[in-house]
């Protein structure tokens, strides 16, 4: 590519791929280490804010390990908060004093970021938030209307200038519009000139991907904390915390953390509606990772050694997950109680959630199985095709070889199909 210019279609293609991703919520809230909304949850002024500032030291922070732990995860591309809604910004704004260049460390923890990923060959992303809480314009407009303006001309100054200084930026992933309630543009478009914004964006990064939070729909959709798949062709991107709902910053005491299981099984779903998952790490104020974050992510790099041919560039498949091939079983009567497909053309991949034993029966195939191999084994199973459609491997261990996910790889004759009318009454009747 020398002209830098690629189609609609051509840009979004390694998206289309790249499945995994690290989102990281960096800034002055993780001093309090209470979240990134406490400003607005504990009413805090902004000049007493601004004081986290002196012990936002970032002294540990290396962007190369930051980086490194992406790429060991499995991850193709990392999205950071550039400025969250508290108007810190972790780069050096012409337009805002209020930064981690000219308070704080005194470092541009953009540009170390960008440089960092870009030698990982990770694709970089940028978070921005539209709506910046020190301006009384974003909770009473009409009041505050000069306030209003301004905040709107800086998030146009701020893009131009994230879009501008850093190099070649893959996505430019918007966020906070909605939270400026305005009582007569209801329009959160309308209201931040997103259409202007956007064009703007795409001028000076030909090739970056944009989100749907101007509320244009651009590139992608981004449903927040729940897996929730877009129409088929349409790219979107499921993001998410390790712990509770409320922690995408820093979070000192913050014990509900999902398993590395259940990370998986998010990462799997998603890559089986063909999207991404973006798994959020919430830095520490020296800019280390805490440990649980550290671990979790080394756990399912590990995972992905092995199977990440079942996730990078997953389709949709349609077969049904199986279960447990009882002898009662004749009809094969088991629909999604061990896992769950992802597809590459004609080859199936069956990640089981939950091993049934040494056999699994998939109901209802259509299409002819050629083989199947235990990915974290490298072992044959075997396969036998029986009455109404049922797929039975057997010859497998008694317990999952992957104390996670066992993926299950089944070469198909053809794109797996299910057997749709003629079986499926005798199927759903009970015995
Ligand atoms: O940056 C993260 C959130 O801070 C931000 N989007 C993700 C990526 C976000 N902005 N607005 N919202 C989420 C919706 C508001 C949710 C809220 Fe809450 C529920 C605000 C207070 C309760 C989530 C939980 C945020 C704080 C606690």
């Amino acid at each position: 590519m020398t002209s830098g210019l690629c189609s609609a279609a051509d840009r979004i293609k390694w998206f289309h791929k790249a499945r995994f991703g690290m989102f990281i919520h960096f800034g002055l809230y993780a001093v309090p280490a209470r979240g990134e909304w406490l400003m607005f949850q504990e009413r805090i002024p902004t000049s007493e804010y601004a004081k986290f500032a002196r012990e936002f030291t970032m002294h540990k922070f290396d962007a190369d390990a930051w980086a490194k732990l992406a790429v060991e995860a499995g991850m193709k591309y990392v999205v950071l908060t550039s400025r969250h809604h508290d108007g810190f910004c972790l780069y050096d704004s012409k337009v805002s004093d209020f930064s981690s260049v000219k308070t704080a460390a005194k470092r541009d923890i953009v540009a170390e970021y960008v440089k960092a990923c870009r030698k990982a060959g990770l694709k970089v992303g940028l978070y921005y938030s539209l709506v910046d809480w020190r301006f009384p314009g974003a909770f009473e407009p009409i009041k505050y209307k000069d306030s209003l303006s301004a905040m709107i001309q800086q998030a146009h100054d701020q893009v131009r200038e994230l879009m501008t200084n850093y190099g070649r930026i893959d996505i430019l992933w918007y966020d906070g519009g909605g939270l400026v309630w305005h009582p007569t543009i209801k329009s959160i478009a309308k209201l931040w000139r997103a259409k202007k914004l956007n064009a703007m964006a795409r001028k000076l990064q030909p090739n970056i991907l944009i989100n749907d939070r101007s509320e244009l729909k651009e590139d992608y959709d981004t449903p927040e904390q729940k897996i929730v798949s877009s129409a088929v062709g349409r790219a979107w991107e499921t993001c998410m915390t390790m712990g509770d709902i409320c922690g995408w910053g820093y979070i000192r005491n913050n014990p509900n953390y999902k398993t590395t299981h259940n990370l998986l099984q998010n990462l799997v779903t998603a890559a089986e509606h063909e999207g991404n998952f973006l798994l959020n790490i919430g830095p520490k104020p020296d800019g280390t990772i805490r440990t649980k974050e550290v671990s979790r992510l080394r756990e399912i790099g590990r995972w992905m050694k092995t199977n990440s041919e079942a996730i990078y560039g997953s389709q949709r498949c349609e077969l049904l997950g199986g279960g447990a091939a009882d002898e009662w079983n004749v009809r094969g009567i088991v629909w999604n109680s061990a896992g769950r497909w992802t597809r590459k053309g004609k080859i199936g991949y069956l990640h089981v959630f939950r091993w049934p034993g040494r056999e699994i029966v998939v109901p209802l195939v259509k299409t002819k199985a050629l083989s199947a191999v235990v990915l974290e084994t490298g072992k044959k199973a075997k396969i036998r095709q029986e009455h109404s459609g049922r797929l039975v491997i057997y010859g497998l261990p008694k317990n999952p070889p992957d104390p996670n996910i066992t993926v299950i790889k089944v070469r198909f004759a053809d794109v797996p199909k299910i057997l749709k009318e003629k079986n499926k009454a005798a199927w759903l009747k009970l015995p």
